[in-house]
């Protein structure tokens, strides 16, 4: 009897043991910090993102990262212009408080950024592709960023100091330097990487590689491309419009010999042209020459040269788009080879949206919903349940807190995002019903006039300011083009009360509430 307890307690011992043994290997799996891979893009607007919108493109890559993750229907920026929106989500404040409030300024680099907190709690960071602040990039083990808006072709990088040229199409190359950091990086760290494309922005060089897609492709026309403007001052006065201010040679890339196609910015195409290698040269040429030749065969004008324009434009950004998507593909493929897929929080978002010929327009500024919003799609199947729709109002201010909040880490008092993980825990939790928007640059190429405004689920209340004050009232249930102003409404005058009332509280909330300073 006694013999038979003794064995048991030794087998128990033995098992307690063994079990003791595994634990901390459990533990450690358990408690692996996440990666974080933030990818980016400029200007790609949610019509060419085939999960939110497939009338255009199929972006399988892209849609891959929300189908196993989460896709955010209701995403949208503070200020829609490239460095304001990288100075916000690196902080995770709203422009007029980090201070970068347009692409003139510099970045102050010596405040306050999520990469600075995960680099001080273990993380290796990294930014690789655009960073457009001005400033060199602070927080980060290393840094290869193109000097400005960058090049399509063969663009020279600011790698860690060192002016480095790269030759090849840039979406790849920032891909090929994205994937040799991730290769070369400490494996026992666990890292945050900043890939940051320049595609899709302007002037839209599509990689030669992909010429033959979109051939022959008539593209459907917004119904608001001949859009009137009717009661919408600011609209009616911006310089973004594909009719009279996007050019033939130097954004649609039709540069004829003798000089009769008319252009402002000759010198600037033939620039960019000149940095092309042979090779790359003669594609452009077998490419391009042809189109050049059936278009002065056509002699367009008016309402026709203007829809002519919008197929071009058309063209060569979804080549660019697609660019992105195979790239994405690749940097996929490479964590899931690694084993590190599951492991990493993937993020996929633009600086902000873009007009694809919606009320005649290309590029963005305006708080009008193509441009208020921007694409956002997460992963990370340890806490986002595939599939997972998200109809939240969420904005770029909430990317920092969500960061830092998957590392494990406290978010800054002063931070003015919220993390997003709550919502992955809970779909119902309890989340902002209004965001607030306020863009600065003004005058300026496009000639968007200063705005600031509210947007809840249903409605958006805008004031443009500055050299005008005329306000703006959408329904956005009723009216989702934003055609019809309904300011001087006599039914909307209740409602108008209470969305500027919101609207005070907002500015209250976020300190911005004095419109002299600007
Ligand atoms: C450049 C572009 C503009 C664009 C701004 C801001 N002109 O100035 O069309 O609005 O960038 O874009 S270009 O002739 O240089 O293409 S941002 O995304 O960088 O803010
Ligand atoms: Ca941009």
């Amino acid at each position: 009897m006694k013999k038979q307890y003794i064995q048991m307690a030794l087998c128990l011992a033995i098992v307690a043991i063994l079990f003791a043994g595994c634990q901390p290997a459990k533990n450690q799996q358990d408690q692996k910090k996440p990666n974080i891979l933030f990818i980016m893009t400029d200007d790609h607007s949610l019509q060419t993102f085939s999960a939110y919108d497939n009338r255009f493109i199929e972006t399988p890559n892209l849609d891959r990262i929300g189908e196993e993750g989460a896709i955010f229907r209701n995403s949208f920026v503070t200020n829609s212009i490239c460095g304001p929106s990288r100075a916000v989500m690196l902080t995770g404040k709203h422009s007029h408080r980090n201070g970068h409030i347009n692409n003139s300024l510099t970045f102050d680099g010596s405040q306050m950024t999520f990469p600075k907190l995960l680099k001080a709690n273990g993380y290796q960071t990294s930014i690789v592709g655009k960073w457009h602040l001005r400033s060199l990039p602070t927080g980060f083990d290393n840094y290869e960023v193109l000097i400005g808006q960058g090049d399509y072709y063969n663009s020279d990088f600011i790698a860690n100091g060192d002016t480095i040229p790269s030759e090849g199409y840039v979406t790849n190359v920032i891909t090929d330097k994205s994937i040799n950091w991730l290769e070369n990086r400490d494996a026992e760290k666990p890292f945050c990487l900043l890939v940051h494309h320049k595609a899709t922005h302007r002037i839209w060089q599509p990689d030669t590689a992909l010429f033959h897609l979109f051939k022959n492709r008539e593209f459907d026309v917004p119904e608001t491309f001949f859009d009137d403007y009717q009661n919408r001052q600011a609209a009616a006065e911006q310089r973004m419009h594909i009719a009279n201010d996007m050019d033939l040679v130097y954004d649609l890339k039709l540069l004829d010999e003798e000089g009769k196609i008319q252009t402002k910015y000759r010198k600037n195409y033939e620039h960019m042209i000149a940095q092309l290698t042979p090779e790359q040269r003669e594609a452009w040429d077998k490419e391009y020459d042809p189109i050049i030749e059936d278009f002065k065969s056509r002699n367009l004008e008016g309402k026709e040269l203007a829809l002519y324009k919008y197929q071009r434009y058309m063209q060569d950004y979804l080549r660019c788009v697609a660019s992105v998507d195979n790239n994405i593909g690749r940097l996929l493929n490479y964590l899931e080879e690694k084993g590190e897929l599951d492991n990493t929080l993937i993020v996929y978002s633009s600086d902000q949206g873009f007009y694809m010929g919606e009320h005649g327009w290309f590029d963005k500024r305006f708080m009008y919903e193509q441009s208020l919003r921007t694409p956002l799609v997460m992963r990370y199947p340890k806490v986002i349940k595939p599939k997972t729709q998200l109809h939240q109002l969420v904005q770029n201010i909430d990317y920092a807190p969500t960061f830092l909040d998957v590392a494990g880490l406290k978010v800054p008092a002063d931070m003015q995002g919220e993390s997003l993980v709550k919502l992955f825990n809970d779909k119902d939790a309890d989340w902002r019903e209004a965001i607030y928007y306020h863009y600065y640059e003004f005058p300026n190429e496009h000639m968007v006039k200063r705005h600031y405004g509210i947007r809840t689920g249903r409605y958006k209340l805008i004031h443009f300011y500055n050299d005008i004050d005329k306000w703006e009232l959408y329904d956005l249930v009723d009216d989702p083009n934003e055609m019809v102003n309904l300011y001087d409404h006599q039914s909307m005058q209740d409602l108008i009360s209470k969305l500027k009332k919101q609207l005070k509280e907002l500015q209250e909330k976020y300190e911005d509430t004095d419109l002299s300073t600007y």
